[in-house]
């Protein structure tokens, strides 16, 4: 395997809900100038803009990636750029184009860069409906029905290969719902989970596009920071997996959610107007069984549902009193 170090980075997606934080954390860690982002779209916060390089790239051109990585010579990419599970529901060619030719377009580089490290995320959407739901294992059935699914198990398995094939060193987790509160999530099935919150602080209610019971993973964005540092950095000697850890935070359903809220905003009222997203969440685990991540790499969480809901309405209710949101 590659023993190059991991200095020199470059994030794709980086305006991305993930990617916007990650970045920021990156550049926190190992030096604004050693962290590169890119993406399509404007950075959207000052913050992310001014802290350190920005490109537009499209990573379906290649001449675009490797101009990037030569001018900063760049020895490592996470690879964060993805369409997600409805976006990619509703135009299942760009879901494949921009997540299996743009990662193959990222690893044909980092190959030919011989780079120290690729990220490579995942998610719960590798699983499907014949996959148990409850403490869903690690190592277990991969026959998920959506576009966005395909692509994340194809990825996964490409990761693999390169890693055995090429010694290039792939690693990726399988994300849970992701709730953050400084960039928006975009054609998810779990933005509800996201969502709810904005709408309770602004106006006290929100309707639910899936049922009451619908209960999966999630994770709130500092652990979902810190699951793909730590696996970026873990000892390359402990890893038995590679691009496909669970990561398991929290699991709850969005009557629980509501709830959760209701602490903190008692006259926050939610109802429930399932649509064609919930077959979506149907398919997907409730919980996720995370011993692998936890024995390879020491993975783990540090926010419950109550820790994370203090903080989102916390941080929310101060910018919305501010009258930023
Ligand atoms: C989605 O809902 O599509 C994503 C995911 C779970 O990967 N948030």
């Amino acid at each position: 395997m590659n023993t190059r170090e991991m200095k020199r980075i470059l994030v794709t997606g980086a305006v991305g809900q993930i990617g916007s934080e990650l970045t920021l954390e990156l550049r926190r860690k190992y030096g604004a100038d050693n962290v590169v982002a890119t993406g399509r779209k404007t950075p959207p916060s000052e913050a992310l803009k001014n802290s350190g390089p920005f490109y537009f790239i499209d990573v379906n051109q290649r001449e675009s990636i490797v101009e990037v990585v030569k001018k900063h010579d760049i020895d490592t990419i996470y690879h964060m750029a993805a369409i997600l599970s409805v976006v990619g529901e509703q135009n299942p060619q760009l879901a494949w184009h921009v997540n299996m030719d743009g990662l193959y377009m990222v690893l044909e580089v980092a190959r030919e860069f011989n780079m120290a490290r690729v990220i490579v995320p995942s998610s719960i959407a590798a699983f499907g409906p014949e996959t148990p739901r409850d403490r869903t294992p690690n190592d277990t059935i991969l026959k998920p029905r959506t576009m966005y699914g395909v692509t994340k198990v194809a990825g996964e398995l490409l990761g693999d290969y390169y890693f055995r094939k090429y010694g290039l060193d792939c690693r990726g987790l399988r994300y849970p719902g992701i709730i953050s509160h400084e960039t928006l999530p975009g054609g998810g099935t779990t933005d509800y989970a996201v969502a709810i919150y904005y709408e309770a602080v602004k106006q006290q209610r929100y309707a639910c596009f899936v049922r009451e019971d619908t209960r999966l993973p999630m994770m709130y964005m500092p652990d979902c920071i810190k699951a793909t540092i730590d696996l970026a950095e873990a000892e390359p000697g402990k890893l038995k997996h590679h691009c496909d850890f669970n990561v398991g935070a929290m699991s709850f359903s969005a009557g629980e959610l509501a709830a959760s809220i209701r602490k903190h905003i008692p006259g926050f009222t939610c109802t429930y107007q399932p649509d064609f997203r919930q077959q979506i969440a149907d398919s997907w685990p409730m919980s996720l069984d995370d011993t692998a991540a936890r024995e390879e790499w020491g993975w783990k969480p540090a926010y419950d549902l109550e820790a994370m809901t203090r903080d989102m309405l916390d941080v929310l209710g101060r910018r919305h009193r501010e009258g930023g949101l």
